[in-house]
């Protein structure tokens, strides 16, 4: 070994041994990252050619959500849950004024789209939070068609009742239906046995105090229920799922809701027998994964996550957390039950589509046999030719080990908790691929902001992906959007423990 050699191994080994955010720290400090309201940013939002301006106001705000039978003490965007949809055409600016209200401060991401980077919403990055008392203006051009929707990025506040669809309409649509309909599902705990914030401070506080063994798996529990220990009010357990790859979920919820409504008192669609409906789905919950069908009906998936892929018929989807299915449906004569099943939670959220004004409604517990039929998984889908990568091998490839468990609710990206001073370097132009390595024994739905990216081998693009435990998936991305860009999990509570990291584009 030459000296040379020997240092080498000293340094290489130092670091090794040194854990990886002092690597991270003297990476960052050399580097210098676009600002969030800076010139890259301002000129990439010129670029969009920001047309109409549309007004709206949010105010986030205390009050009582009435679920259709139980009454519950939540907060809301406005008087009605979910909030109400914003609306705009591809291209319009969207200018909202955000009135805090609630009792701590608080932020709107707008999820999914590819904005502006200083008005997405994270708090210490893009923007300072919007205190309680106070408001703030955001405004943006809305850039791509389809379904998206908006809550806070701030603490476990979207598990209460802050989301509302977005809306991008295509002034050049292309299909065509006779209705459309936005379906929001959601699981929901808030004012019913406690608060977000409860539910957090729980499952945070277990580190080292479970029984170890990974949680869950393993009990021989028949029927998914709250943890028996009057300690662990929230935990769930024994919440298992083939599709999910075992352990579905970690929060007990007493109620799931499709437009804010319990299955008891369900919201009702109405149409003739023959017309054609477009379905936006939206899965806005905290730690709930859905499998949704619709009685007697097959559907065609037209676009995820707001991006068209090819038309594809289906019996049922499933949607995690953040993620949005659009469907065309023709409907028979009847009354049918629209059913999304909290997968591995054995409850579900319905609703019913009625073309016959007499025809018997479904049951509560009707569980129609297309939950059990086929599926459309990510490999069934084909991305429309029209938003489809062009072909180019990555230059650059990031890999995000999911790591964590249950029973010390640890969860990271790299073993390394979120600290917003710790950021990924990227350049402009690049091609980057995103690998999310799942080495946790549960499934994650991770999501990039800013960006719709595109799935290795398919292309079908997304802006939030499920990654299965024990499984890789490989997401490539155009860096086009300057600024500094949030990956996460989008079950809010393993976010909220520290699965979240920063992607950065260097000036
Ligand atoms: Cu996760």
């Amino acid at each position: 070994m030459t000296a040379f050699d020997r240092r080498l191994f000293l340094r290489t080994g130092l670091l090794a041994a040194g854990g990886a955010l002092l690597s991270a720290c003297a990476k960052n400090e050399n580097i210098t990252f676009v600002q969030p309201a800076g010139d890259q940013v301002r000129a990439a939002e010129a670029a969009r050619t920001p047309g109409t301006i549309r007004d709206f106001t949010l105010t986030a705000r205390p009050g009582h959500a009435d679920l259709g039978g139980p009454t519950v003490s939540t907060w809301l965007y406005g008087d009605r849950l979910p909030g109400e949809p914003i609306r705009v055409k591809a291209g319009e600016v969207v200018r909202a004024k955000l009135v805090n209200t609630l009792p701590q401060p608080t932020t709107v991401h707008w999820h999914g789209l590819a904005l502006r980077n200083d008005a997405d919403g994270v708090p210490g990055v893009t923007q300072p939070v919007i205190a309680a008392g106070s408001e703030r203006v955001y405004e943006f051009t809305a850039p791509h068609p389809g379904t998206y929707w908006f809550h806070p990025h701030h603490g476990p506040q979207l598990d209460r009742g802050l989301y509302a669809p977005l809306i991008v309409e295509d002034p050049a649509e292309p299909l065509t239906y006779d209705h459309e309909w936005i379906v929001v599902l959601d699981d929901w705990m808030d004012g019913v046995s406690g608060t977000p914030d409860d539910v957090l401070a729980e499952l945070t506080s277990m580190a080292g105090m479970m029984d170890g063994g990974g949680g869950h798996g393993g009990h021989a529990m028949p029927t998914p229920r709250p943890s028996a220990s009057a300690k662990w009010p929230y935990m769930m357990m024994n919440a298992e799922s083939d599709l999910l790859g075992g352990d579905a979920g970690d929060v007990y919820y007493p109620h799931f809701l499709l437009n804010g409504r319990v299955p008891a008192s369900p919201e009702t669609f109405t149409a003739k027998p023959g017309d054609k409906v477009r379905i936006r789905l939206i899965n806005a919950g905290g730690d709930t994964a859905f499998r949704v069908a619709l009685g007697d009906h097959t559907m065609t998936v037209t676009h995820t996550d707001g991006f068209p892929v090819e038309p594809v018929e289906t019996d049922a989807l499933l949607l995690g957390m953040g993620e949005r299915y659009d469907v065309l449906v023709t409907l028979k004569d009847g009354a049918f039950p629209l059913v999304a099943l909290a997968e591995g939670k054995r409850a579900l959220a319905r609703a019913v589509v009625r073309t016959a004004p007499s025809a018997r409604a479904p049951g509560a517990e009707d569980r129609p046999a297309q939950l059990e039929g086929r599926l459309v998984g990510y490999d069934r889908l084909v991305p429309a030719a029209a938003v489809r990568l062009a072909a180019k091998n990555p230059d650059r490839t990031i890999t995000l080990r999911l790591m964590g468990s249950m029973a010390k609710y640890d969860w990271t990206i790299n073993r390394k908790k979120y600290d917003p001073k710790v950021i990924e370097p990227i350049r402009s132009g690049e091609r980057v691929r995103l690998s999310f390595v799942n080495q946790s024994l549960m499934w994650h739905p991770m999501h990039l902001h800013g960006h719709t990216f595109a799935l290795a081998g398919t292309g079908v693009r997304k802006d939030t992906a499920i990654v299965l435990p024990g499984m890789t998936v490989n997401v490539d991305f155009d860096a086009d959007n300057p600024g500094i860009w949030m990956i996460h999990c989008h079950n809010i509570y393993h976010a909220e423990a520290g699965m979240m990291s920063l992607l950065g584009y260097r000036v």
